[in-house]
């Protein structure tokens, strides 16, 4: 019961009130299984609110949401949860504005010190942050959960519901790539095909998209890329000015890691967003090394083949100190 779908599932009775939160800058999973808990939620019959602190991320615009969604806590005018729900976030940290309230309840306005919290994710080291709880990381998308509560409530995976969680499979499955890629993630995306979903009409609304400047950004950054440790891994770095030239968000950069493993022989990716000076966003990507381990130095989590950490460093320093941990791992 503690720990489990069950556990989620008893979490939603009785409730009226439901806020649905991800984590700070979110990726296709998380926007997907957010925009997937709100119809469970409904279904149960709650008002809902999705709070996204740091936005609804333009690549991931055209996913259509099922309630109204804010920015900052203030803007709930009055909005008072009875259950905060947070989805694909290893710890309370993830959270953004809701940190303290996910942490220790500290109420971020009256009647908050009702709410209960519910935790459901799919990263190793979750803390296991909530009243309640579902954590697994057997799943390969957070996304995935939500569709089992939804079947398991007898909630069919159509329509928006089913693009919702179709967007998390996708996502964190790099298109039904990665190991994590099993069985089940197939027979769901099925579920959801079977139940209407048109999957070249996903794909043109999800992919199909750039922009010129987009374009630009990764071929200059590809002509840069450089290898280390025998060609096991490509290094990139992006400097803050590139972004500002082309007047590109960070999120033009979402997916970019991932694609210099397409270099034959790189095993791990190090990837390094400059974001202000002496400051850096660090991701890493590998096949079956432990990047969870070399982002945890740094304060940061993931997954053991995609980690990354928020780290006070420029970019070169951070990049020597992560290739010397990697000669000891390789
Ligand atoms: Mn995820």
């Amino acid at each position: 019961m503690k720990n489990s779908l069950a556990e989620a599932a008893c979490a939603l009775e009785g409730r009226r009130r439901v806020l649905v939160a991800t984590h700070v800058n979110p990726d296709g999973d998380a926007i997907g299984a957010a925009a997937a808990a709100a119809p469970v939620a409904a279904a149960k019959g709650c008002d809902c609110r999705l709070f996204l602190g740091t936005g609804l991320p333009e690549f991931l615009s055209f996913l259509p949401l099922p309630c109204p969604w804010v920015r900052a806590l203030g803007d709930l005018a009055g909005w008072t949860p009875d259950l905060a729900v947070a989805v694909d976030c290893g710890d309370a940290r993830r959270t953004g504005a809701l940190e303290s309230f996910f942490k220790n309840r500290a109420a971020p306005a009256p009647g908050w010190e009702l709410a209960a919290t519910l935790n459901i994710d799919h990263h190793p080291d979750n803390t296991l942050f909530g009243d309640h709880n579902w954590a697994d990381s057997s799943y390969a998308a957070t996304g995935a959960m939500l569709g089992l509560l939804a079947e398991h409530l007898g909630i069919p995976l159509a329509g928006d519901l089913g693009w919702a969680v179709y967007l998390s499979l996708v996502a964190d499955t790099g298109n039904f790539s990665f190991a994590s890629t099993d069985a089940e993630i197939f027979a769901m995306a099925g579920r959801i095909v079977s139940n209407g979903l048109r999957v070249a009409e996903f794909t043109e609304k999800y992919e199909n998209t750039w922009s010129m400047e987009r374009m630009r950004l990764w071929g200059r950054l590809w002509s840069e890329v450089t290898l280390h440790l025998n060609g096991a891994v490509a290094c990139s770095i992006v400097p803050a000015v590139y972004l500002r030239e082309l007047g590109l968000k960070r999120s033009s950069l979402d997916g970019y890691a991932s694609w210099l493993r397409k270099i034959r022989g790189v095993r791990v990716v190090l990837f390094i967003r400059e974001d202000e000076p002496g400051r850096c966003k660090l991701s890493l990507r590998s096949a079956g090394v432990d990047t969870q381990k070399i982002a945890a130095r740094f304060g940061g989590g993931g997954h053991r083949n995609a980690a990354g950490a928020e780290v006070d460093m420029a970019p070169e320093a951070l990049a020597g100190i992560v290739l010397d941990c990697l000669k000891t791992m390789l």
